[in-house]
């Protein structure tokens, strides 16, 4: 099968998709002071609604604070970094902090929900790089307080070397499959289920930890996003082209990317465009992968890409 990636509407209408499903608004930033721009009004020398560890290690900068290591900034004036930090294994700032009214940092999650989506933008100068570190994003769902243990924790610590000083996006996603997979390695679910999600940019040395390694780097991050997309299962991917950021993630809409990326996953034989054993949705198996990729499969994506988003 060939496909052009071009969408033509009536190849769409002949397959019953002209009413192209899209769902409500984008879903807002749930992060507080996602570009390091505000201070917090009491501790003025810490950005409101983060917390730095260790103390002093991580920096809050702003454009002319050191003349001799200028930071680099994305957006506005102001960024965080995670410096060279002898002998720490572990430095990261988390949004896991408290306001002055009590007000918990952490973003809100819905359990159950659609994925969650942490975006955002690093960058390591040429003359400063990772070296023998790796760095990344975590993220800690917790459950509610006061009992505020952790429920599963996901990282992508994939972040080392430089970048030329140039800003990179970043992103990462946890599903429901993320949880279920963890479920069933260790027999979950394991109720209450989490309220809120951690985010922390972090570095952090691997193993084996031995503090005398040689280790060095300073990574900035700047404006950060966290949403939770509504859950649409026939939301696939952000866009077609697989060159592009965004490509295998959702975005909260259903459109002909996704379409076309459902196709990519068809004609490449990947077994996640298994996704039924019959297109019969009266049959017992509407809705389980069989092993088998076949045309029931794609009348099954076409069914939910129509079906859009649930309410
Ligand atoms: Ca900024
Ligand atoms: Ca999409
Ligand atoms: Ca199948």
């Amino acid at each position: 099968m060939k496909f052009t990636r071009h969408f033509d509407p009536g190849f769409a209408v002949a397959l019953g998709l002209c009413a192209s499903v899209v769902c409500a608004d984008p879903p807002a930033n749930l992060l507080t002071n996602p570009g390091f721009e505000e201070a917090d009004p009491i501790f003025v020398e810490f950005p409101l609604g983060w917390a730095e560890m260790p103390a002093l290690g991580p920096r809050w900068r702003e454009i002319g604070d050191d003349p001799f290591n200028p930071p680099l900034i994305r957006s506005g004036r102001r960024s965080i970094d995670l410096p060279t930090l002898p002998g720490q294994r572990f430095a990261g700032w988390t949004t896991n902090t408290f306001g002055d009214q009590g007000q918990l940092f952490d973003p809100p999650y819905e359990y159950g929900a659609g994925p969650l989506v942490v975006r955002g933008y690093y960058a390591i100068p040429a003359n400063d790089p990772l070296l023998n570190v790796l760095a990344g994003l975590k993220l800690e769902f917790r459950r509610t307080p006061p009992n505020f243990s952790i429920y599963l924790a996901f990282e992508d610590l994939s972040i080392t070397g430089h970048t030329d000083g140039q800003w990179r996006r970043f992103e990462f996603m946890v599903s429901q499959a993320d949880f279920d997979y963890y479920h069933q390695l260790w027999g979950g679910p394991w109720p209450p289920f989490p309220t809120s999600v951690s985010v922390l940019p972090l570095r952090f040395l691997p193993e084996p930890f031995d503090p005398s390694t040689e280790q060095s780097g300073t990574i900035y991050w700047d404006d950060l996003e966290v949403v939770q997309l509504p859950p649409c299962p026939a939301d696939l991917t952000t866009t077609s082209d697989p060159n592009s950021a965004g490509y295998g993630l959702p975005d909260g809409q259903i459109d002909a990317q996704d379409f076309f990326y459902y196709l990519d996953l068809l004609t490449s034989g990947d077994s996640q465009a298994d996704l039924t054993g019959s297109s019969d949705p009266n049959a017992p198996d509407y809705g389980d992968p069989d092993g088998t990729i076949d045309a029931a499969d794609l009348f099954y994506y076409l069914d939910q890409f129509v079906a859009g988003c649930l309410p």
